[in-house]
């Protein structure tokens, strides 16, 4: 796939209109998100180091809101993950398309599922480990506990979510200083300030960032065990739970 670059939000758009992973966002994906999410390069990485931790032999891995598979393809290169299978899940028909040429070009013959469904109607089984990278901030919050339940039943005790977010800080000074932080990365990264505010209206609205305490306080109440934080870069946050 090629990695064209993002130039969406760089003209004047009378109304930005809701964002949506359509085949435009598909085309310059893995430009976007790496010049979007401060630190995705180290999480995607890391996301493969966790889940070769806790895979169990035999399990799902399972990708939830998969968009081109970097998570999935970091798991499945890993020598301990050699044993499981990989299930990513993503309600976007253009990222799934350009999911599976990615997917059959860097791990050939490797059987990854990839289901267009919303991942609040799909079955979650058998897995051990389940990732859920900046895809849960897109959930409407009224549906993000009783998500998170489904995840926590398809998981035995000791298994792992691996869950990314942009974050709220619960400090409004520091919640504004992270956004401007953000901005000041993306603006370092080559966007304009024009497409800095258009792309931040198209968001509004549809990706709704909370505080890491209510996460913590809504995995518990899940049934997850435990939980860390594991990585922080301004307002994006990398956490683990437990299961
Ligand atoms: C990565 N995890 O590269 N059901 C299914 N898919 C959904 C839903 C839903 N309800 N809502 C959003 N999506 C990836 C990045 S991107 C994050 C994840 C971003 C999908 C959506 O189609 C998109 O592919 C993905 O979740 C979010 O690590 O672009 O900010």
């Amino acid at each position: 796939m090629t990695t064209n670059r993002d130039t969406i939000y760089a003209q004047t758009l009378g109304d930005p209109g809701l964002f949506t992973f359509n085949k435009d966002v598909v085309g310059v994906f893995p430009d976007m998100i790496n010049r979007s999410v401060p630190g995705y390069a180290t999480v995607i990485s890391m996301t493969g180091l966790l889940a070769a931790r806790y895979a169990r032999t035999g399990t799902r891995i399972y990708d939830l809101g998969c968009s081109l598979g970097a998570s999935l393809l970091s798991a499945a290169r890993q020598p301990n993950c050699q044993t499981n299978t990989f299930i990513g899940i993503d309600n976007s028909e253009a990222m799934l398309t350009a999911a599976r040429d990615v997917l059959d070009k860097e791990v050939p013959g490797l059987a990854i599922e990839l289901i267009e469904s919303d991942i609040l109607d799909a079955p979650i089984d058998n897995a051990s480990v389940v990732i859920m990278n900046y895809t849960l901030q897109f959930v409407p919050i009224a549906s993000r506990l009783p998500l998170l339940k489904k995840i926590r039943s398809a998981l035995a005790p000791g298994d792992a979510l691996i869950l990314s977010e942009k974050i709220k800080l619960d400090s409004p000074t520091m919640d504004d200083t992270m956004i401007a932080m953000h901005h000041d990365f993306k603006r370092a990264k080559g966007y304009s300030d024009l497409e800095i505010a258009q792309k931040r209206q198209a968001l509004e609205n549809v990706l709704i960032p909370e505080p890491l305490d209510i996460h913590f306080e809504r995995l518990k109440k899940a049934g997850f065990s435990d939980g860390s934080c594991w990585f922080q870069c301004f307002n994006f946050a990398s956490m683990i739970a437990i299961a």
